[in-house]
Formats: structure tokens, sequence, C-alpha cells
């Protein structure tokens, strides 16, 4: 991709961005039709469609031969990331946006022949847009975000994770889980996949720990997170394979191999 090229979706990709995000907080007290996905706590509303909608108009009338790979099924079925790629999420954090009205983001990466090179999280309600170009660093509403701190100890460290790993699961013992729990400083559960990348990049969490998400959810977090320095694989601490389902650790690399080793490897069912 030309820097020409690049910097252009770039600036494309910021405006609709923060359209759709005026538009959602336009609308946020209206009437909301609510349906459920896989279970009767996955939900989804005529907002994340329409907002994805919104995404698939604007991309495919400046883009016609770009990709979109996105949750709600009005993009394209993406089976590789060759080409140029839009992975969106028109609303992560689903149930925030239901429940709270607040602490859901629209994430959007954007991949070239596999390469993340653009990527957008944006928390609607606050109007707090964090942005990255490959290479040239991490931004909060147009300031630089500082790389991560060069060392942090495991037991200063905040974490976010869910209830899940803490309950009966398949993946990890839990009383292992609940001992990562009592080592570390804190641990935080957002809601939101996307805000958690961000979150991680700001340095104001140190890691994310989650058993399954879609492309959607991390496609622009990696990029924005690898620019400040983090690191994100499966809990496994193999690469994530970005047209599947994945176990994400997103984390400061200096404790991504105690939690690789000391809990996940080491509670392995
Ligand atoms: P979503 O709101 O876009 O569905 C919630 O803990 C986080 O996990 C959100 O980022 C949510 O994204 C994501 N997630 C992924 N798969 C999910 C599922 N099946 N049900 C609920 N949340 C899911
Ligand atoms: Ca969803
Ligand atoms: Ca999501
Ligand atoms: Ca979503």
């Amino acid at each position: 991709m030309t820097e020409l090229n690049r910097n252009k979706i770039f600036s494309n990709a910021k405006q609709w961005i923060l359209e759709a995000g005026k538009i959602i907080r336009e609308k946020i007290n209206d009437p909301l039709i609510v349906d459920t996905k896989s279970n009767a706590n996955d939900l989804v509303t005529t907002m994340d469609k329409e907002t994805e909608k919104f995404f698939v108009n604007k991309i495919k009338s400046e883009y016609p031969d770009h990709l979109l790979l996105s949750e709600e099924g009005f993009g394209d079925d993406v089976k590789s990331l060759d080409g140029t790629v839009w992975i969106v999420d028109p609303i992560d954090g689903t149930m925030n946006f239901v429940h709270q009205k607040r602490n859901f983001a629209i994430s959007i990466g954007i991949y070239h022949d596999g390469v993340g090179e653009v990527g957008f999280i944006y928390n609607v309600m606050d109007d707090v847009l964090y942005s990255a170009i490959k290479g040239e660093g991490a931004y909060k509403n147009g300031a630089k975000i500082p790389n991560l701190e060069e060392h942090i100890e495991f037991n200063n460290a905040i974490i976010g994770l869910n209830h899940f790993w803490l309950c009966e699961n398949r993946l990890v013992d839990e009383k292992v889980m609940q001992q990562l729990v009592r080592t570390v400083r804190g641990t935080r559960t957002y809601g939101s996949a996307a805000l958690e990348f961000a979150y991680v990049a700001e340095g104001i969490i140190d890691g994310y720990l989650t058993m399954r998400l879609s492309p959607w959810d991390i496609a622009a977090g990696i990029i924005i997170v690898n620019e400040v320095g983090g690191v994100t694989t499966n809990v496994s601490g193999e690469n994530v394979n970005m047209v599947e389902t994945n176990s994400i650790l997103v984390c400061h690399p200096s404790i991504q191999e105690t939690i690789i080793k000391d809990y996940i490897v080491k509670g392995k069912k």
C-alpha cells in the first residue's frame, strides 16, 4: 500500500467513524429493537445493523475493490486477507450499549495483504478516538500515546478479564486463574474488547485476557497496541489468525511469559 493511499484511507475512515459516532449519540435515547444471537446474553440491536450498513455504503462507494469483514453480515464473505480488507465492528460492547448507553466503541482495522495498516477505536459517548498508522505511532484524540514503560512487575499489573476465567471452564483450571487474580494488583472487566485493547495501549491496564474473540473485536486493537510496544497472541502464545476466532492475550511484553507459562499452561485442562 502506498503512503498516499494509506493516508487517504486514514482520513476517509476517520471522517466516517466520527460521523457514525455522532449519529449514534444523537439517537442514543431512541427506542431500540434488541435481538439475541448465539445465546440470551449475546445481543444485537438495530443500531449495530444500521451502523454496519453505514460503513458498508461508505466503503463500497469509495473503494469498490476493497473487501469488508464485519460482524453483522452486511460485508463480504472474507476467507483471506489478500488485497485490502476493512475489518469492522459497528458496536463493540453491545451489552454496554443496551444497558448503560456508554462504554462501547466502533472498531475498524484496515489490512493490506495481511498487514495491519490503519486502526481506529472510537469510544463513542466519550468522543475519544484512538488511532494508528503502522510505523507511525498510536494516538488518542490526535495526541501521541507514549510507548509502554520499559519494564513492569507482574505483581503491580492490572489485568482485564471477565468472570468466565474464574468459573468452571473448559480451557484453564479456575483455581489457577484465581491465583492469578490474587497475585496481580487488580483486575477489570470493561465489556468491550476494543476498549480493553485501547486501554492496554494507553497503559491504564497492563493486559487483557479473553477466551474467544472474532477478527472485528481485535483487528484495530492489535495495530494500535503494536505501535506502543504491546504484544498480542492467543493464550498459548501463538500468532492470531485474523480470519478465524482466537483466544487473546494482549499485554505489556514483560508479563506475557508469566501469564502464559505460570497460569495458562500450568492450569491447562
Ligand atoms: P460485541 O459487543 O461486539 O459482541 C464482551 O465481553 C466483549 O466480547 C465485547 O467486545 C463483545 O463484542 C465480545 N464478544 C465476542 N463474542 C461474543 C459473544 N458471543 N457474546 C457476547 N460478546 C461477545
Ligand atoms: Ca456481538
Ligand atoms: Ca465485538
Ligand atoms: Ca459488535
